[in-house]
């Protein structure tokens, strides 16, 4: 398989649907107090199994067990930033793949700090917002709170040079998702503007990367798969709801029904 061959990478993203569905990974989750619950409903719903696993000396020794680990910097109380830079190290020491979403990062100082701390702990993933992912490149001043203020492809030097400096592949978010290991940039044109509509639509996208990377060695196929497949989802969801509400309900029902065939025949990836 070659990961910059788009037909190649559709064949596997589908592929890894099924095996997700097979084995059910384990992905700890060290997320915010806002897309907690969507998320591990989320993860339930693509068939994985979600575990909140977030105080100190737990969540490391979980790290080491889990499938899969997500690191979310959105509401980081004193116990969960106590809690990461150890779940970040035990992850990288048993070679669970791990994910880090730096939310809000660069409008706001703890997190900040935290989030420049986390990603010299090589995560394989670092998934955000263009606004997130400029700030923690250093190359901006974050986005309006949570909300990016930037598009994708203006961040893609800013991904670049993330993913070159500290190994990780980065994945921008937003109506093209920008993906890249460094040397390649591929590109994932699936969504529904109803995605932004729903709070901890992205964070629930970082769990379901960690999903995805515990099962591909080639982190940018495990990212641009989780992303094709849970945005084919909110494009079937968005066809059956009147608003955001009934399109978070749909979009959990379609993470649920979604098979290979679909995924082949909707992924939008370049
Ligand atoms: P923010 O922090 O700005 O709310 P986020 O962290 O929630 O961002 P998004 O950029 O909203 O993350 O991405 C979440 C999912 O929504 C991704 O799968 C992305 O592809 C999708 N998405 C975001 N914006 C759009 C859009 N305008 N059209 C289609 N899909 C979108
Ligand atoms: N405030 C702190 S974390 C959070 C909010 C609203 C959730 C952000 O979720 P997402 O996935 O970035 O939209
Ligand atoms: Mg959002
Ligand atoms: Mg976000």
């Amino acid at each position: 398989m070659r990961s910059d061959d788009p037909a190649d990478v559709t064949d596997r993203s589908a592929e890894l649907l099924e095996v997700l569905r097979e084995r059910s990974p384990l992905v700890q989750n060290i997320t915010n107090a806002v897309a907690t619950n969507f998320t591990a409903n989320v993860l339930l719903a693509i068939g994985a199994s979600p575990a909140m696993v977030d105080i100190p000396t737990e969540a490391e020794e979980f790290a080491r067990i889990a499938s899969g680990v997500l690191i979310n910097l959105g509401t980081p109380h004193e116990e969960a930033r106590a809690a990461m830079p150890a779940t970040a190290q035990a992850a990288r020491a048993s070679d669970t793949p791990w994910v880090l979403d730096p939310v809000a990062v660069g409008a706001l100082p703890v997190r900040t700090t935290l989030a420049r701390e986390l990603v010299a702990l090589r995560p394989t993933i670092v998934r955000g917002n263009a606004s997130e992912i400029l700030s923690l490149a250093g190359f901006g001043e974050g986005g309006r709170g949570v909300e990016s203020t930037d598009s994708p492809e203006g961040a893609l030097d800013a991904a670049l040079s993330l993913a070159r400096e500290h190994g990780a592949v980065v994945a921008v978010s937003g109506p093209t998702d920008v993906i890249t290991d460094g040397r390649q940039v591929m590109r994932v044109s699936n969504g529904h503007p109803l995605l932004t509509k729903v709070t901890g639509a992205g964070c629930a996208l970082g769990a379901v990367m960690a999903a995805f990377a515990s099962l591909e060695s080639d982190a940018l196929v495990a990212a641009i798969a989780a992303t094709s497949v849970y945005t084919i989802a909110a494009e079937l969801a968005a066809e059956k709801s009147s608003g955001p509400g009934s399109f978070a309900a749909a979009f959990v029902d379609e993470l649920a029904r979604i098979d290979a065939d679909t995924v082949r025949a909707r992924m939008a990836v370049a």
